[in-house]
């Protein structure tokens, strides 16, 4: 099946669902934002809502739907200055070509919307149509006499998050593109970082590997951590140089047609792995590995993510650094002083994609489980991350309440002694299939052997 009938299937799909009788939604893909104090743009990111049932990720595209009429797409034309300095723009019978939409310039919103007044009214992707109507060429929303219904943009805002979580197979072939372009990326940081590179030096050329193969952008903001620097969870790439014998947590992704992967690795900056470091590395992964194969249609995401603290906590206790038995010390939330995240979350066309959440389900606010981005039972199609970590994090080991609340649960002179260990997270993006799944990141190597084979390379070079 080609992209374009995908959507259209996708369209009739959601259309089904949200069972209109009567009304209008309207859902833009926002325009460009200024920045400010300056003639430039922030780069443009089209709402994924529009993405996901337009295909057309172009500022000023508006997808409306009719309850009557059913879906068309209002694209703007470039104006005279728009062709003089950024070019034609796309060409409307290629855009229809591509979305399987109806095609209408954008001036003529106007008037469609002036003849619907007192229908009821539905808000979707980007509200910027709301606050900006000029730049879609509307006066005003006052003059335009319509009611936006708030309840109902909720109701077709959850079922259209309900829709994305299930990848089609159109796709899992772009995931599996964003997937490939990583792949590149993190093969060129496993044999070719070395010591005395700079996090800013990797990150340059992981990323330029992500686009020569394809990538369009990164999904996020690549996360580069050397040393002390891999216990901050979002740790920005810096000009600090990799030691041999540390540990370098580089957290990567390249998007690929709008749909994200979302990659970490781990590795030593030298070319082995040296005690503790190895034996919390073996840990993580054997976590991850567990999860991994426990994921399957059915399974509660959250229950994954708790199997992976007590296993943790296990690990920990064996090592001497906790004390407790699994089961006690993740009921405390020991273990969430070093793994203190979620196991992983939803990906998509957004890297936390939408859709997270079972509805009627809200986060706790428990210190173990507060960070889990993910709490619904996993399905065919869902595409999720599972990356569990350990990490000596200062702001959460130096906390005199934690010291003395985990007195006796946590042997704090180990955990002194590994104050600049930094931190390990494994992540791949996994694939729920009818009878498992698959690891769309399978290629880009993991255990300790593939590991330190490609850093013998790397330090010998
Ligand atoms: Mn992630």
């Amino acid at each position: 099946m080609d992209h374009a009938s995908s959507l259209t299937g996708r369209r009739e799909r959601i259309a089904n669902a949200w069972d209109l009788r009567r009304g209008v939604v309207l859902i833009p893909a926002g325009i460009h934002v200024p920045v400010e104090g300056t003639d430039q743009y922030h780069e443009f990111h089209a709402h994924p809502e529009s993405v996901y049932l337009s295909g057309a990720r172009e500022p000023g595209t508006v997808l409306a739907f009719d309850a009557g009429e059913g879906w068309r797409l209002f694209a703007p034309r470039a104006g005279l200055e728009d062709r003089v300095w950024v070019g034609d723009g796309v060409d409307h019978a290629e855009l229809a070509a591509e979305t399987g939409l109806t095609v209408r310039p954008l001036e003529d919103l106007k008037g469609w919307l002036e003849s619907r007044r007192g229908e009821p009214f539905a808000f979707l992707g980007n509200p910027d149509l709301r606050r900006h109507p000029r730049a879609y060429g509307l006066e005003s929303w006052q003059a335009l006499e319509l009611e936006i219904d708030t309840a109902l943009s909720e109701r077709l805002t959850e079922q259209v998050a309900e829709s994305r979580r299930a990848k089609d197979p159109s796709e899992v072939q772009l995931m599996q593109g964003a997937a490939d372009a990583s792949l590149a990326g993190h093969l060129y940081a496993l044999r070719r970082a070395r010591p005395g590179m700079t996090e800013r030096q990797l990150q340059i050329e992981v990323e330029a590997e992500f686009f020569r193969n394809g990538a369009e952008r990164t999904a996020y903001g690549s996360i580069v951590g050397s040393g002390p620097n891999g216990a901050v969870l979002h740790f920005s790439p810096t000009a600090r140089t990799m030691q041999a014998g540390e540990l370098v947590l580089m957290d990567a992704g390249a998007e690929f047609e709008g749909y994200a992967s979302d990659v970490t690795r781990t590795f030593p900056a030298g070319a082995a792995f040296f005690g503790v470091q190895r034996d919390l590395y073996q840990l993580v992964l054997n976590v991850q590995q567990a999860a991994i194969a426990g994921a399957r249609p059915g399974v509660e995401y959250k229950d994954l993510h708790l199997a992976a603290c007590r296993q943790i906590a296990e690990g920990l206790a064996s090592l001497g650094i906790l004390q407790g038995t699994p089961d006690g010390l993740v009921e405390q939330d020991a273990h969430a002083l070093f793994f203190p995240h979620g196991l992983g979350h939803m990906l998509g066309l957004s890297t936390h994609d939408a859709g997270g959440c079972l509805a009627g389900r809200t986060p706790s606010d428990r210190f173990g489980l507060k960070w889990l981005r993910a709490d619904l039972p996993l399905e065919p199609g869902y595409v999720v991350t599972i990356e569990p970590g350990i990490y000596f994090i200062k702001a959460l080991i130096d906390d005199p309440a934690r010291r003395e609340k985990y007195a006796a649960a946590v042997d704090w002179a180990k955990v002194d002694a590994l104050r600049d260990f930094g931190g390990i997270r494994i992540e791949d993006d996994v694939l729920i299939t009818a009878d498992g799944s698959r690891v769309l990141t399978a290629a880009i190597p993991k255990t300790i052997a593939d590991i330190e084979a490609l850093r013998a390379e790397a330090v010998a070079q």
